[in-house]
């Protein structure tokens, strides 16, 4: 152990999602995701999922950074960086084409033999989400997605045979990523999409992301079952977005208010450890006439597949109103936000607020009394590259630099159990919520724009230092 409390084999690394980074959409017998037939969002427009070409729009992950022919050279970077850890996705549609295939491809499965060999060689232990954002179209339009408990079976064949393969390559498993940001309806479709849900005209989105949710849930039990019989030495957690919700006054409506906010959250990090849907849900479901269907059968499968660890994403926090008050914005998730006069923004009006990871660690921590890992945190920011070739991007130093302070603080004075730290997009990818490479989050600068124009060609950033000099110090010197 380090004099700050943290493990020897802490797990420091990064986090990537396969369809950010690795283009290759169509190669080697990879069938279309989700994330294939998203357009990147334009000024203002959002991101959308079409089947045809709309002009002026493109698709920024048919390419994204094409890791699936560069992946070497990258790990070989992460490596020099002293990465413990890598945390990447298995896109599903390079082992299942189309989701419902009766046979894997094997071609898929030999890109990831590869891609986890290429990992092991330099000691990079793998972090494996199975569905970050990106389940086969085909499922979409065929079946509805999670809308349809068919999907459970889909995932858990899936998961299954890659589960299978990998099994003595592969110890730290996560099931569907940020699982809870479904929540926010507000989009049309349901956030980015684990559960390829589209809502349709008129529809009560309530009620249909509520079953998908529980869907979603009963496959993940289901697979954390099953992984451990695959092998009893797997570590299968859950992964929350986790966006702490304060409450924007003293005013007990408003703690009232705050502490229903974070019932989005603790609704799926609850099933996920305690394997029962909460009181406080159930009653939602009632008060408000949707009917959730489930089985018996269903309830002994959450129960059966509780997850061994929470890995969770931190960037932000959030401040709610009951009321409408100077500043307060509508919000598709919570009513009313605020914005919090006590801290800073990014460039894209994220909240930049350090000690909200320490309360995040401290509040899951004491709820679930789990080991945490945390799986993504880091700074979207447009980085400049000068004209000697360097990109000097201390912002992104100082945010993590805050955030390791906290997160210290955290393990030595508050006792929270915690594995590790893999921070977002260690290499330049493409944003998940805009599709957009301006939104950089790298140690490497990849040479590429929002159209998609650039050589592909990688830099260091100064932060690719700083963060080696903190692995090497085990998060000492910052
Ligand atoms: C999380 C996702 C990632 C990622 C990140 C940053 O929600 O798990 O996939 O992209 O946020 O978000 P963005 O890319 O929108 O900046």
């Amino acid at each position: 152990m380090t004099k700050n409390g943290l493990p020897n084999n802490f797990l420091w690394g990064g986090a990537v999602a396969a369809h950010q980074l690795e283009g290759g959409w169509n190669k080697g017998g990879k069938g279309v995701s989700v994330a294939d037939v998203m357009t990147a969002g334009r000024h203002g427009v959002p991101r959308q999922i079409t089947d045809g070409v709309i002009e002026g729009f493109n698709y920024p992950n048919h390419e994204a950074i094409d890791f699936y022919s560069r992946y070497k050279g990258d790990i070989k970077l992460f490596a020099e960086m002293g990465f413990k850890c890598f945390r990447t996705s298995i896109a599903w549609t390079r082992i299942f084409p189309n989701g419902d295939d009766k046979q894997p491809n094997e071609e898929g499965l030999q890109f990831y033999d590869q891609l986890f060999d290429e990992l092991l060689k330099y000691g990079i232990e793998p972090v494996v989400t199975l569905s970050h954002f990106e389940m086969p179209y085909h499922l979409v339009k065929k079946y509805g997605g999670f809308r349809n408990r068919k999907c459970i079976d889909f995932f858990v064949k899936f998961s299954e045979t890659v589960m299978n393969r990998y099994k003595d390559k592969v110890k730290y498993w996560m099931t569907f990523n940020e699982i809870n940001n479904q929540a926010d309806t507000s989009m049309d479709f349901a956030s980015f999409t684990n559960s390829g849900i589209k809502y349709e005209e008129g529809e009560n989105r309530e009620q249909t992301m509520y079953q998908a949710a529980l869907y979603e849930l009963i496959a993940s039990a289901k697979v954390v079952k099953l992984g451990k019989k695959i092998n009893p030495k797997f570590q299968i957690g859950c992964m929350l977005a986790f966006v702490p919700v304060y409450p924007y006054s003293c005013h007990p409506d408003d703690v009232m208010f705050a502490t229903e906010a974070m019932r989005n959250r603790w609704f799926f990090g609850d099933v996920h450890v305690h394997g029962e849907i909460p009181n406080y849900t159930k009653k939602y479901w009632e008060r408000n006439g949707l009917n959730i269907e489930y089985t018996e059968e269903d309830e002994k499968i959450l129960k059966e597949g509780t997850v061994d660890y929470i890995g969770f994403s931190y960037y932000m926090s959030k401040v709610v109103s009951t009321r409408q008050v100077e500043g307060s914005k509508p919000d598709g998730e919570f009513g009313y936000t605020v914005r919090n006069p006590y801290v800073k923004a990014s460039d894209w009006d994220w909240q930049i607020d350090p000690v909200g990871l320490r309360y995040s660690l401290n509040v899951l921590y004491e709820r679930y009394n789990l080991p945490l890992f945390i799986v993504e945190n880091g700074l979207g920011a447009r980085d400049v590259v000068e004209e000697d070739g360097s990109i000097n991007d201390d912002y992104r130093i100082q945010y993590l630099k805050d955030h390791i302070v906290e997160m210290k603080k955290a393990v030595e004075l508050d006792g929270v159990d915690l594995m590790g730290y893999t921070p977002w997009g260690c290499i330049d990818l493409v944003s998940a919520g805009t599709g957009e490479m301006e939104k950089r989050y790298g140690f490497i600068y990849v040479d590429k724009d929002n159209e998609g124009n650039g050589t592909l060609e990688r830099r260091k950033k100064k932060s690719f230092h700083w963060y080696k000099h903190v692995i090497e110090t085990n998060g000492e010197e910052l």
